[in-house]
């Protein structure tokens, strides 16, 4: 039974009141020097006295430090329990303002719109918005958190009202349709696909090593997975009028409400056999791991094009149209593309390569991390693997002494049904190390169609650093 009004109120007065605090002001306490605040919900907590005590280790709450704990707890389960939450509470110095409302954009800065993210990302560009999770959490977990999903955004966040939005779909001979939100979620039958996105651009500070690429400095974490969900591309452009199949090339191409100060939207398009294939599983997503899909991640309304390089994935979708041509877009036509290591900047003619579309077999340990100091005794080695065009990983090699022997990582993950495997597979692997090595660890995977990694990188090079499979190497010393 619910206390009379009276009791609730004499309840409120009694309850400490704390002081309120904006999101940004939390960001700021992120080390111990500048104390270590955490969100949980609204309230604030200062845990700096706590990081030491930790049974995680001091390393991975840090990890949460200026932001809020649900992505990082949704990844180790043991958080759930009631002791952990009554402990946090002994910390709570503070709530979240009420008013942490999304700022409005000024004329001076574009970018002042944007969402408010989590500081413990590794932000590769700050406007446009850039971001990976810590490399040590990506295999933590089959599906990435909405909050910890690397973002890669080439301009500012478009703001949507939702009510308004209306995508259009450019019909055969002509006709347009204009869809809203309720009418692609009522009319259209709700898909869920668990698909990996990554970008083109994933690893690309190891081709640097090499050689000076252009692009941003991409650790290991422009990639992630996701259960979207949504309607499926076909059944929308079916709904349009077009026919299953077509003679001839032709494109499905894609708008956001994104544009560049000329005025010319972020595009891409894919092939109409693949728009159009049941089997492809083309979605346009309003969902993300159960989720209204993020702000970053192209709210209201996101293509996904599982198997295929992140860039045709086309956030804050505005516009769908059927031509003959690629999409005009820039980063169709003049980004995204691969070339030989003898090509550089004076010489390279975009038109001579075919745009990036499904992507090769990749992988990476994302445990331990490069430089690190690990006990003797048992190592256990973790990372994700994962193959464009739905090829199944079916092996994962790991290495300890920089690729002279080998062994078989176990892999884990959900299976899929045959050429529809659009997910990673995670992988673990188990082996004694002994005080005072140093251990070369490598890993490389194989897909359903006996794909492998290339071995090194410079003879993988190309000028804007796309396409970075080589074998991953991760040198680590063994002691007490
Ligand atoms: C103020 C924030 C946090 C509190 C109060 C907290 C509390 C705890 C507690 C009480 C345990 C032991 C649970 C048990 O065995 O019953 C634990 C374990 C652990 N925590 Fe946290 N934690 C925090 C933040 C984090 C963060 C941000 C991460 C990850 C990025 C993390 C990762 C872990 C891990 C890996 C373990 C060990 C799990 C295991 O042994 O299986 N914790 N934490
Ligand atoms: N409208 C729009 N869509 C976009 C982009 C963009 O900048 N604008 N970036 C693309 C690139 S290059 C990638 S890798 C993916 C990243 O998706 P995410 O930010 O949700 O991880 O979105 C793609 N879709
Ligand atoms: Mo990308």
């Amino acid at each position: 039974p619910l206390p009379p009004p009276q009791a609730v109120h004499a309840a409120a007065a009694a309850a400490p009141s704390y002081p309120r605090y904006t999101r940004e002001e939390v960001g700021r306490h992120r080390s111990p020097e500048q104390r270590v605040w955490v969100t949980h919900g609204t309230d604030v907590f200062d845990v700096t006295d706590f990081v030491e005590l930790h049974p995680g280790g001091p390393d991975k709450i840090l990890l949460a430090a200026g932001g809020a704990l649900e992505p990082f707890w949704a990844l180790y389960a043991v958080h759930g329990e009631p002791h952990v939450l009554e402990l946090l509470q002994q910390y709570k110095v503070g709530e979240l303002g009420p008013d942490e409302a999304p700022p409005t954009p000024s004329a001076q800065d574009p970018f002042a719109g944007d969402p408010p993210r989590h500081p413990g990302l590794r932000v590769n560009s700050q406007k446009p918005f850039n971001a990976e999770p810590p490399a040590e959490l990506l295999a933590e977990s089959f599906l990435t958190p909405n909050e910890l999903f690397f973002t890669r955004n080439h301009l500012p966040v478009p703001a949507v009202e939702p009510g308004s939005y209306r995508l259009r779909v450019e019909g055969p001979g002509g006709r347009a349709l204009s869809l809203s939100l309720d009418e692609l979620r009522s009319r259209f039958p709700k898909h869920e696909v668990t698909a990996t996105l990554q970008c083109a651009g994933n690893r690309r500070a190891e081709m640097s090593r090499v050689r000076p690429v252009k692009g941003l400095p991409w650790d290991i974490g422009a990639i992630g997975t996701a259960r979207w969900g949504g309607a499926r591309l076909r059944d929308v452009l079916l709904h349009a009028g077009f026919p299953e199949e077509r003679e001839g090339e032709w494109h499905v191409c894609f708008e956001g409400l994104d544009a560049d100060p000329g005025g010319a939207p972020y595009g891409a398009s894919i092939p109409y056999g693949r728009a159009l294939s049941p089997a492809a599983d083309v979605l346009l997503a309003y969902e993300m791991n159960g989720a209204q899909l993020p702000r970053d991640h192209g709210f209201p309304l996101r293509v996904v094009v599982p198997g295929v390089v992140g860039a045709r994935s086309v956030k804050w979708l505005s516009r769908v149209a059927v031509s003959p041509a690629e999409s005009p877009s820039h980063w169709q036509r003049n980004d995204y593309k691969g070339f030989s290591p003898c090509v550089d900047w004076d010489t390279v003619d975009y038109r001579t390569a075919p745009a990036i579309q499904e992507l090769p077999v990749q992988s990476a340990v994302t445990q331990p991390r490069p430089g690190a100091a690990v006990p003797p005794g048992e190592l256990t080695v973790k990372g994700y693997a994962w193959s464009g065009g739905g090829r199944e990983v079916v092996r994962v090699d790991v290495s300890l002494d920089g690729g002279r022997t080998w062994r078989v990582a176990r892999l884990a993950g959900e299976r899929a049904p045959p050429g529809r495997a659009w997910a990673w597979a995670l992988w673990e692997l188990t082996v004694p190390v002994t005080a005072g090595s140093e251990l070369e660890i490598v890993c490389k995977a194989v897909d359903g169609s006996y794909n492998v990694q290339p071995d090194s990188v410079a003879p993988i090079w190309n000028l804007r650093g796309v396409l970075s499979t080589a074998w991953h190497r991760v040198r680590v010393s063994v002691r007490d």
